[in-house]
């Protein structure tokens, strides 16, 4: 098949998921055009079959908001003919569902092209369901030939608020490979924890919804009972309220800001466990890549986190913004290393019999063919 896949570029689940779908997919066979305002950043290096088109959008005075929805709509548009595209797989519904949709109407009577969409969270829960754009992305579901969302949770919330015409499929995030540690990640490792201090790992693009102030409320609460360290990746509007609160706290020798990271695995794996307190969080990929890594995982259980991480059996699920709960999770985990086995070992289980590759491009795929066929 040859797919075009438009998707944000950038630091993000949505992105790293339609990368890596496209990475499996060339793997297989297919070929593959990214479509965006930049390359997506896990696409290193060259890649038979990936190819790569950049949206670049027109400068011009009057062009207070520049129109990115209606350039990307056209190069899809002149990319479908060009390489003659059998679909487009729109990740995240805003506007990449809209701009396939526009390009598919364009493009009636001269190519057939198919769209699929892909519903990541936020475009949901949040962004789409604001005023502004919430009957846009209604339109853009219905319009498109099949729509899949990343856990149940976001497939209900999908239903209960826009009330679609079209049937929505589960598809959950994936992980790729087996991970392997890094003689520098295992450097860092020591750096960090020069005692052999235990390490808590968080991953996110520091978003508020994210609420990454709480993982240093829970590593304070835990440091009151040993000394621990506080891993923090990633990078987003909330790093200086963070750096704030840790040097209020006087938690600057046992917090770590490492930034944004290209190796991900590599610094997931020097963790002893994962903190993800998000407010909302449709399914957690950063908690299924450190579930791949063996890391038991501490979440919030809100929105699709209960389908990932199993509570008692890979990690503890605690409610949203209760530091305590998250805090005794993390101290009996840390304080009890049978049990921290037996944790790490089902994490890694799960992750690879439901979340692998293996297991979830197929489902693409056939969905890929019924459309197709149709
Ligand atoms: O919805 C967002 O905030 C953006 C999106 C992204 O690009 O990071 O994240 C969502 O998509 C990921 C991949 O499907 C999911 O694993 C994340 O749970 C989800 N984020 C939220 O729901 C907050």
């Amino acid at each position: 098949m040859k797919i075009g896949i438009s998707c944000y570029p950038t630091y993000g689940g949505s992105g790293v998921v339609a990368t890596e779908l496209g990475i499996e997919l060339a793997q297989r066979g297919h070929e593959i055009h990214f479509i965006s305002y930049a390359l997506p950043h896990r696409l290193h290096g060259y890649y038979e079959n990936i190819f790569f088109h950049e949206v670049k959008v027109p400068q011009y005075p009057l062009f207070e908001y520049p129109p990115y929805a209606l350039a990307l709509a056209t190069k899809m548009a002149d990319i479908a003919i060009h390489e003659q595209l059998d679909l487009i797989h729109a990740h995240y519904a805003i506007p990449h569902a809209i701009s396939a949709y526009l390009a598919r109407e364009m493009l009636a009577g001269i190519h057939p092209l198919k769209i699929i969409t892909t519903l990541h969270g936020t475009d949901i829960t949040l962004v789409g369901a604001d005023p502004s754009f919430l009957r846009i992305t209604q339109y853009s579901i219905n319009q498109s030939d099949a729509v899949t969302a990343v856990s149940n949770f976001l497939k209900e919330q999908t239903v209960q608020t826009f009330r679609p015409t079209k049937p929505i499929q589960v598809i959950y995030n994936f992980i790729r490979n087996e991970i392997q540690t890094s003689s520098q990640c295992r450097h860092l490792r020591q750096k960090l924890s020069p005692n052999g201090e235990p390490i808590i790992v968080h991953l996110s693009n520091f978003r508020p919804v994210k609420r990454v102030l709480d993982t240093i409320l829970v590593t304070q609460k835990v440091r009151e009972k040993f000394p621990v360290r506080l891993v923090l990746i990633g990078d987003g509007p909330d790093r200086p309220l963070a750096e704030n609160l840790v040097e209020q706290l006087e938690l600057s020798k046992d917090v770590v800001f490492l930034g944004k990271q290209d190796d991900i695995y590599g610094l997931l794996a020097v963790g002893d466990v994962f903190l993800l307190p998000s407010e909302s969080e449709s399914f957690g990929l950063a908690a299924l890549e450190a579930m791949s890594c063996g890391l038991p995982c501490v979440t919030s259980d809100a929105g699709g986190l209960p389908e990932l991480n199993l509570d008692g059996e890979t990690g503890f699920l605690a409610p949203v913004g209760d530091v305590q709960a998250m805090s005794d999770h993390i101290i009996k985990v840390l304080t009890n290393p049978e049990l921290k086995e037996q944790l790490s070992q089902n994490a890694r289980n799960r992750a690879k019999k439901y979340f692998h590759s293996e297991k979830i491009i197929p489902q693409y795929i056939q969905l890929y063919e019924t459309v197709l066929s149709r």
